[in-house]
């Protein structure tokens, strides 16, 4: 790195948000107190140099006009947005004081810590749950993003883990799978874009729709939503048909080969082509790249685990890979996260030892049912009456969004949002507390989609009187007398503790050093030595709910999963009052609802869009540009229609996630997003609704 005398230093840092790349960056900071460019480190082997514009850009974030510098009431009616600015001192007493006499009404359960993602630094993100545990407060289960595609990927290998993603430029086939890299995690299309150039290997993406990556693929596999059972299906039947399927592999390494072998039979490419819409041929022409090429590489999404049927799709896909045996090869197998391979010593910053396992776990999908009250919601315990948000923007992206936003409206119910921006949530507060950015304080971070552990330290101060999400939790946990070592410690001391109760050296190494490499050795990241299961066997048939995920409980519909790979029928099918099937993928230049602040961000994506195939359009009467009503059983929504070919007719779009503001009436997209559990263990069904399509009056 070069520092330049005057003005400029370029330092290290790493890109806080909940993106499976988690780009090392190089930042330039001015006189030490504004960021300039901001690019990907050239020396992590997985970044290889390349960040999403929307980072590179992010002097246009962190110094926003807009950014909330003060601590703030509410003084007119709740959301009326009337905030007159309070003292630290004051706000944080008023928190405390309505918090304790929340739980002496109803008990310890009626508090709770709501957060997610929107810093994924360990410190940051999860210091909340030292202080929830401290104080017995209601548990907070993170369903929203994660627990399908988690799940069905364990339900077979049994660990959350797999070949080191930087294989990709190894391969002779790389599967992008249910993912859109060029928008949500670009690192991917580097490494499978090196195996194009330098081995000449061929890129097949399955999708809904021809997005960036589809058209960037060799081979772009347009299914409908919620059919890619049925599509993995089918490729195992032409495996085994056609003599591909490695039986010694088979054999030593899988439960039921034989089992499946019979059972995918009758699932021909004609009976997945009816299912999921996309042609004989085309399924015939991907079953014979992966049979062709052993070293395939399936890079799995969570894209198509958002639906109710997803953690049994995510399964059935990574079944392929066992069939043909590609786990044995460099550059084979498939991947979808890396969560396993760090085992962090968590009892510092999270509060472990504190843990009381009767309290209850709420489910981060079902705010809205939990807030107006839902009975099994609230698992029969006490209302929610006092919320403390950090991190998350649940007023825009949590599903069934009209019964989140009366849950919100509630007259008896306490919100304290901490934030970095005037959100959504924020705007249904009783108090807003103004929070630092990544490089406004320090925090340690790791890759899901890579290898990494990687530091990103404080490199400029916060604007205005900013606290971070440390500070907040440490104020609250005295005021409300909460006892634990780690309130007493700096960000950097729990970093030094944690890294070193784990293994991972200490602070001083990782400073020295800015990333630690995780990689397992290749017969651990392979299982050429077995799966994760006292057999050592791939599971084709997951005794569900037994898979080894973390899960205080079982939900949805998980008696009905078939017992072996294949399409499942609990998505919202459409009919002759919802014949369209409606999906909400990330906008490219927003994440999740960060962004959607910035000038730049706004202005490249321009307007809410629902993308619609042109036979639909004209049989529906509706012109390209036309405003229309999308609805179903949970709400309606306004926006314009784009004609677009590039997706299955009877399938409509609206890349996401746009502030509900942006919409004429208020009601953004999820207004029309189910908050119904996905079995076997919870999340949100996003890309999976049946609605309706009209012109708007
Ligand atoms: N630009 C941008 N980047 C992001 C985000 C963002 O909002 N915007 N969000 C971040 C977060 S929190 C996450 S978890 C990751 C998620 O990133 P991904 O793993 O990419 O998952 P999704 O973004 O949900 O969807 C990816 C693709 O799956 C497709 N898809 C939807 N349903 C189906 C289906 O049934 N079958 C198939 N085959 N495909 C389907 C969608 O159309 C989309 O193109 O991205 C992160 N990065
Ligand atoms: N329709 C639809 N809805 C979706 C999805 C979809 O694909 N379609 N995707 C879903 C997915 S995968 C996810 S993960 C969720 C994500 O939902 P969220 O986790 O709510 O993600 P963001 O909307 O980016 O909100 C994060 C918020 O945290 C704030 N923040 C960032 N850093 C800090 C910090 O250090 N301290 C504090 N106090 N605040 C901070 C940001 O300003 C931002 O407002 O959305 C889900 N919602
Ligand atoms: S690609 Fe993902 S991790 Fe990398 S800079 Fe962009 S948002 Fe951050
Ligand atoms: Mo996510």
């Amino acid at each position: 790195m070069n520092i330049h005398p005057a003005s400029l230093a370029v330092r290290a840092s790493v890109c806080p948000h909940d993106c499976p790349s988690t780009c090392a960056l190089e930042v330039e900071v001015l006189d030490g107190q504004r960021i300039g460019r901001i690019r990907g480190a050239d020396d992590n082997a997985y970044t290889a140099g390349v960040i999403c514009a929307k980072v590179a850009r992010y002097a246009e974030r962190i110094h926003h006009p807009d950014r909330l510098t003060k601590p703030l009431r509410r003084k007119g009616a709740k959301g009326s947005g009337a905030f007159e600015p309070i003292g630290w001192d004051d706000a944080l007493d008023i928190v405390a004081e309505q918090f304790v006499k929340a739980e002496a009404r109803y008990g310890s359960e009626t508090v709770w810590p709501y957060f997610y993602a929107g810093t994924m630094g360990l410190v940051m993100r999860d210091g909340i749950n030292r202080l929830r545990h401290a104080k017995k407060y209601s548990g907070f289960f993170s369903t929203i993003c994660v627990n399908p595609a988690w799940s069905g990927f364990i339900a077979g290998t049994g660990r959350l883990a797999g070949p080191d993603p930087r294989e990709m430029a190894k391969s002779d086939l790389v599967v992008i799978w249910g993912t859109n890299p060029v928008s949500t995690q670009v690192n991917v299309m580097t490494h499978a874009t090196r195996a194009r150039k330098e081995r000449g290997a061929k890129i097949v993406a399955v999708d809904i729709y021809m997005n960036g990556t589809m058209q960037q693929a060799d081979l772009p596999v347009l299914v409908k939503p919620g059919t890619d059972g049925a599509l993995a299906c089918a490729i195992m039947h032409c495996l085994f048909r056609d003599g591909a399927a490695d039986w010694d592999f088979l054999e030593r390494f899988t439960d039921v080969p034989h089992e499946l072998e019979a059972h995918v039979k009758t699932r021909t490419p004609q009976w997945a082509s009816d299912i999921t819409g996309c042609p004989v041929e085309t399924i015939e022409e991907f079953a014979k790249l992966v049979a062709a090429n052993k070293r395939t590489f399936f890079r799995l999404g969570y894209g198509f685990s958002r639906s109710r049927n997803g953690a049994v799709n995510m399964h059935a896909a990574s079944c392929i890979a066992a069939v043909t045996g590609a786990w044995q090869y460099e550059g084979g197998g498939a991947f979808h996260n890396n969560g396993a391979i760090y085992h962090w010593n968590r009892t510092m910053i999270d509060g472990l030892d504190l843990v009381d396992p009767s309290i209850r776990m709420l489910d981060q999908s079902r705010i809205g049912p939990i807030l107006v009250g839902d009975n099994e919601a609230l698992q029969g315990g006490p209302p929610v009456t006092a919320l403390l948000v950090q991190n998350t923007n649940p007023m825009s992206v949590a599903p069934d969004q009209n019964v989140v936003k009366r849950g919100f409206a509630r007259d008896d119910l306490f919100v304290c949002v901490h934030e970095q921006f005037m959100t959504e949530t924020a705007e249904m507060a009783d108090i807003v507390l103004p929070a630092t950015m990544f490089m406004e304080h320090d925090d340690v971070y790791q890759a899901g989609g890579s290898q990494y552990i990687l530091l990103g330290p404080k490199l400029v101060d916060a604007p205005g009187e900013c606290r971070s999400n440390h500070e907040v939790i440490c104020a609250l946990a005295q005021r409300l007398g909460a006892e634990h070592p780690g309130f007493a410690m700096s960000p950097r001391e729990l970093i030094d503790w944690t890294l070193q109760q784990s293994g991972w050296g200490d602070l001083e190494r990782l400073e020295r050093e800015r990333w630690i490499d995780c990689q397992p050795p290749f017969e651990r990241a392979h299982y050429t030595e077995g799966f994760n299961w006292p057999d050592k066997k791939f599971r084709f048939k997951p005794d569900w709910p037994k898979v080894p995920f973390k899960s205080p409980w079982t939900a949805g519909p998980i008696d009905d999963i078939p017992a072996l790979p294949d399409h499942w029928e609990a998505i919202e099918v459409a009919d002759s009052e919802y014949p369209f099937r409606l999906a909400t993928s990330p906008a490219r230049q927003f994440l999740n609802s960060t962004f959607n602040e910035t000038p730049t961000s706004v202005k490249r994506e321009g307007r809410p869009t629902l993308m619609m195939h042109p036979g639909d359009a004209a049989h529906h009467g509706i012109a390209d540009g036309a405003f229309v009503v999308i609805g179903n059983r949970r709400g309606e929504v306004r926006l314009h229609v784009k004609l677009f070919d590039g997706v299955r007719r009877g399938v409509v779009i609206a890349e996401s996630i746009w502030p509900n503001s942006a919409y004429a009436d208020g009601c953004g997209i999820n207004s029309l997003t189910g908050a119904d559990a996905i079995a076997p263990f919870g999340g949100a069904a996003f890309h999976d609704n049946k609605v309706w399509v009209r012109l708007a009056p």
